[in-house]
Parts: C-alpha cells; sequence; structure tokens
C-alpha cells in the first residue's frame, strides 16, 4: 500500500515535470530539463560513477540542458524503465538491455559486442543501432559507459566443470541461455532482489559483472566466482526519442559531447575489475577456476547462444548486430 501510494506520487511528480517543461518551451525559455532514472541501485557503483559527470553537466549547461536526476527502482521499478521512456514517462535512463527486453529482444545484443564503444561509433554499428533503437523501442541510444567488466557466475555450491546441473540461478535475461545451456534452472530477478534471495537460499548464486558486489552486500553469502568471464556488462544512455526531437541542435550537441566525455572514462572500469577481484579475494570468495580447455569451450558457448538466441528473436537484425559488433 506504501509502495502503490509512493508510485502514484511519483508518477504525479513527473507529470508535473512534464507540464513544467511544456511551459517553459512555450514561455520560450532556454534551459529544459531532463528527467532521468536508473534500472540499477541508487547506492552502486554505476551511480557513483556518473555523480561527478551530472555534476559538471549541470554546472556547464546552465541555461541550456539540465538533468534532474530522479532516482532508481524505487521511483521507476528495474524492469519498467524501458517503458517510461519508451512512453516518455522519463526522458533519460542510465540502464542496460536486459532490463528492456520487453520492448525489444534486440536490446539484450549490446552485452555480445567484442569491440569498444569507440569503434561501434566508427563502424556503423551505433547507427544501426540507433536505427533499430528509435523504431522498435522510440529510444535515441545516446552511449554506453560501462564496458571492460565481464560477466561472472557467483556459487554458493562448489563446481568442478562448466556444467551447472542441480543449481538455480538468479538470472536477467543476460545469463539465460548460457545458464540454461549448461544445465541450470533460472529465477529473473531485479537487482535489488538478489541479497534475499541469497540470505533465504531460493538460489545457489547468481550471475554479475566482475565490479558491484559489494554494492549490496552480496558478498556475505557469496562463496565462490568462476573463472573465465564472459560477455561484457552494458550499462548505456537511452533518451525517449521525443525528447531527442525536441532539443534544439545546440542542446544536441551539448547533451553528445558530455555523453563522449563520459565515454571517455570508460577505462576507469578495468582498473575497477582489476581493484574487485582483489577485493572478493579479500573477502573470503574463492575462484572457481576452469582450465584452459573448458575456459575456452565455456566461451565459446555463452557466445553461440548469445547470438543464436539474438537470431532466432530477431532474424532481421540479429544477423547484422552480430557482423557489427563481433571482433573481426
Ligand atoms: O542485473 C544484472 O545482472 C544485469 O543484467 C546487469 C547488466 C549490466 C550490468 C550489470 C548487471
Amino acid at each position: 500500500m506504501q509502495r502503490i501510494k509512493g508510485r502514484s506520487l511519483l508518477i504525479a511528480a513527473l507529470a508535473s515535470g512534464t507540464a513544467a517543461l511544456l511551459g517553459a518551451a512555450e514561455a520560450g525559455a532556454q534551459a529544459t530539463t531532463l528527467r532521468m532514472v536508473t534500472g540499477f541501485p541508487e547506492n552502486g557503483l554505476y551511480v557513483k560513477h556518473i555523480e561527478p559527470w551530472l555534476q559538471s553537466f549541470n554546472s556547464e549547461g546552465k541555461g541550456l540542458l539540465q538533468i534532474n536526476f530522479i532516482g532508481g527502482p524505487k521511483a521507476i521499478p528495474t524492469f519498467e524503465v524501458g517503458n517510461a521512456i519508451k512512453s516518455g514517462v522519463a526522458d533519460l535512463a542510465m540502464t542496460t538491455g536486459a532490463f528492456y527486453t520487453n520492448l525489444m529482444p534486440e536490446a539484450d545484443a549490446l552485452k555480445l559486442a567484442q569491440i569498444p564503444i569507440a569503434e561501434q561509433r566508427r563502424n556503423g554499428a551505433f547507427e544501426y543501432i540507433n536505427r533499430v533503437w528509435n523504431e522498435k523501442a522510440n529510444m535515441y541510444y545516446l552511449g554506453r559507459l560501462v564496458e571492460f567488466q565481464p560477466f561472472h557466475i557467483y556459487l554458493n555450491k562448489k563446481i568442478d566443470k562448466p556444467d551447472l546441473t542441480g543449481l538455480k540461478l538468479r538470472i536477467t535475461p543476460v545469463y539465460r541461455d548460457l545458464f540454461q545451456a549448461m544445465g541450470a534452472t533460472v529465477v529473473t530477478t531485479a537487482p535489488g532482489e538478489v541479497y534475499t534471495a541469497l540470505e533465504r537460499g531460493v538460489v545457489d548464486g547468481y550471475g554479475w559483472p566482475i565490479g558491484g558486489i559489494f554494492d549490496l552486500n552480496w558478498q556475505q553469502h557469496t562463496r565462490y566466482r568462476v573463472e573465465p568471464g564472459f560477455y561484457d556488462a552494458e550499462v548505456s544512455m537511452v533518451l525517449n526519442l521525443d525528447a531527442w526531437k525536441r532539443l534544439s541542435a545546440a542542446q544536441r550537441e551539448f547533451l553528445q559531447r558530455q555523453m563522449l566525455a563520459l565515454e571517455a572514462r570508460n577505462a576507469e572500469w578495468k582498473k575497477n575489475a582489476a581493484d574487485e577481484t582483489e577485493r572478493q579475494a579479500q573477502a573470503g570468495i574463492q575462484v572457481i577456476r576452469f582450465d584452459a580447455q573448458q575456459a575456452k569451450s565455456f566461451r565459446d558457448l555463452a557466445y553461440e547462444v548469445g547470438w543464436a538466441a539474438q537470431i532466432k528473436a530477431s532474424p532481421e537484425h540479429g544477423p547484422k548486430l552480430r557482423e557489427l559488433l563481433s571482433a573481426r
């Protein structure tokens, strides 16, 4: 009840934000404010990463373009953020494709990218992504702020080969096809529900990137991390397409320049990965390491089932996305 009340208050706040925005535009005022939400926990590493960026965005964008960061899943539940952007309930989101596969299966293809976003901007992938995102989700794909963060299998039961038979794992669409191909039973949850699932023993483990497990105290209920990792965690900024179209040329140029500045910091994730690996070891999380041959077949299987699922769900765009996002 509390939650529903909170929700309607939030929606009212968002709606009045829209009214204010329209009013300002009619009055010929200069600055536009984009209402931003995220599908990730508010106290997590991705929000921390963008905090200094939000500050400089708003100070450099005075009188032109501002971001009002409304919040995370308490404002809009993780798997509803995509809909909120599509419909314009919010303007801007920091989220990942796995959280809006309900809008378009292609969203989940970005995890399969083997070339950095900087190269995606050069080889036509970025434009192609935008064409699909515009059409299918009414989204403008602004850019990617997380890369160089492989996903891992975290477990509370030991395995000695790439076989998850008999284990029940927490997933999002990122991990579904791979974990099922390895014999696991899966249950989908938002990040905010992982701790409770672990604590109650509802799951034997979970998928997550190398960074971030300490944010919600999952290390308290994590015994093993499987090496190697697989895919590359994708977190991006997506903008409601109508909001994009309403921006002036100067506002678009500013927004794109800010996004490129944020992307230019993506190498920070390499250091984060090394730091978090060390921190996990300090916390007593043991590594289960596949041998070279197992590691290769595990990795090959990951991309094989990942792309097979994409191509099956989207015969139109899957093959082209594969061509554009894979390593040469
Ligand atoms: O919630 C998740 O495990 C997930 O899908 C994800 C995607 C990108 C970054 C971090 C987590």
